[in-house]
């Protein structure tokens, strides 16, 4: 267990009024004990209690064992996967991992009518989003690698190439630099840029397009994510407005970046120019989103979010112009709340670029 970590959580229980929860999300459970399992459809739990008191319950085919800190109960395949846990927990409220499968917590349910099942995941996601040293070194590492990969992934724009090519490309250029796995890299041409989770199809490249690369993978655990727009052989003079537009929105919105600013008003920020450009009605999703260990995680940077910018926080600032039938714009870069100010860890450049 990592004890300044568990200690955060445990204070955090006692904010939220938890007396127990059940943590169960792969993620989660990496971040407090340092064991990196992927149950699939098995059970694996681990029960905290604000007492400091801490089990883990799971398949006996993780291969996991007790420790003096923490107790491993195994169950193996066929038995009733919940049943060691639901004769553990305490009766009353129980706070549960929000990724926790319903066919476990409705199992848990039947077993002990006497607990009461309420969200729980908040005291490990907020405590998430504060990276430690060692967070905040591994989020400088992989986003460091993302600058050299989205360079290598440009560098492969030519006549005739697919969409799907070069996301294998991006996917190579990390593995070569070792990230941990591969996966699904957003590579839009032209009209495909339109829409915002469009993924490398079998599109060829075609000159005047916009070229949209969103590339991001983990390496050691921790997520990098990064966008960049180019334009192949011409750039018309909309598309340079609106690279521009969605520039200075990012740019906007960057700057405004210090301990205490909430994070709603970084979206109104970036919103504003967009807006005040002609394409409010084009930008037509949050701002950004938290970053670590999963790639998507708390903090939402959206306009409703209740989020205040704090010290550690890594977060995607990733404004976006969709024009459906014709090209997007969006530039992500990840940055981290310092003491007095952020650090934008993507040093790739921002520039327009026109590939010849
Ligand atoms: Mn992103």
């Amino acid at each position: 267990m990592n004890q300044q970590r568990l200690q955060r959580v445990l204070a955090g229980m006692k904010a939220a009024g938890l007396e127990q929860i059940l943590v169960t999300a792969t993620t989660s459970l990496y971040y407090l004990t340092g064991y990196w399992v992927e149950p699939h459809e098995r059970m694996i739990a681990l029960w905290l209690c604000a007492d400091g008191k801490a089990v883990l319950f799971g398949n006996e085919i993780f291969g996991l064992s007790s420790t003096r800190e923490l107790p491993f109960v195994a169950h193996k395949d066929g038995d009733d996967p919940v049943a060691a846990l639901a004769a553990a927990v305490r009766p009353g409220k129980l706070g549960i991992d929000k990724f926790w499968y319903s066919k476990f917590l409705i199992g848990l349910m039947e077993h002990r009518p006497d607990v009461r099942p309420v969200l729980g995941s908040q005291p490990v996601d907020e405590n998430r989003q504060y990276k430690d040293e060692a967070e905040r070194q591994a989020m400088r590492h992989a986003s460091a690698m993302n600058d050299q990969v989205m360079a290598a992934a440009i560098a492969g724009l030519k006549a005739g190439v697919r969409e799907n090519e070069l996301a294998a490309l991006v996917n190579r250029e990390y593995l070569a630099r070792g990230a941990d796995c591969e996966g699904t890299q957003l590579v839009c041409f032209g009209p495909n840029g339109a829409d915002p989770h469009h993924s490398g199809d079998g599109t060829v490249l075609k000159p005047g397009d916009s070229v949209i690369f969103d590339i991001f993978t983990p390496i050691s655990r921790y997520w990098c994510d990064m966008t960049r727009t180019v334009f192949y052989k011409t750039v018309s003079q909309k598309q340079r407005q609106v690279y521009e537009l969605v520039r200075r929105a990012n740019e906007a919105a960057e700057a405004a970046i210090r301990p205490g600013v909430p994070l709603g008003k970084l979206d109104e920020i970036a919103r504003k120019v967009i807006t005040e450009g002609g394409y409010g009605h084009c930008f037509t999703h949050r701002l950004g989103h938290g970053c670590g260990i999963d790639c998507h995680e708390p903090p939402d940077v959206s306009g409703v979010s209740q989020a205040v910018c704090q010290p550690g926080m890594v977060f995607s600032i990733e404004p976006g112009i969709y024009l459906p039938g014709e090209f997007g714009v969006r530039i992500e870069d990840l940055v981290m709340v310092t003491e007095d100010g952020c650090e934008v860890l993507n040093k790739y450049p921002k520039d327009l670029q026109v590939i010849e």
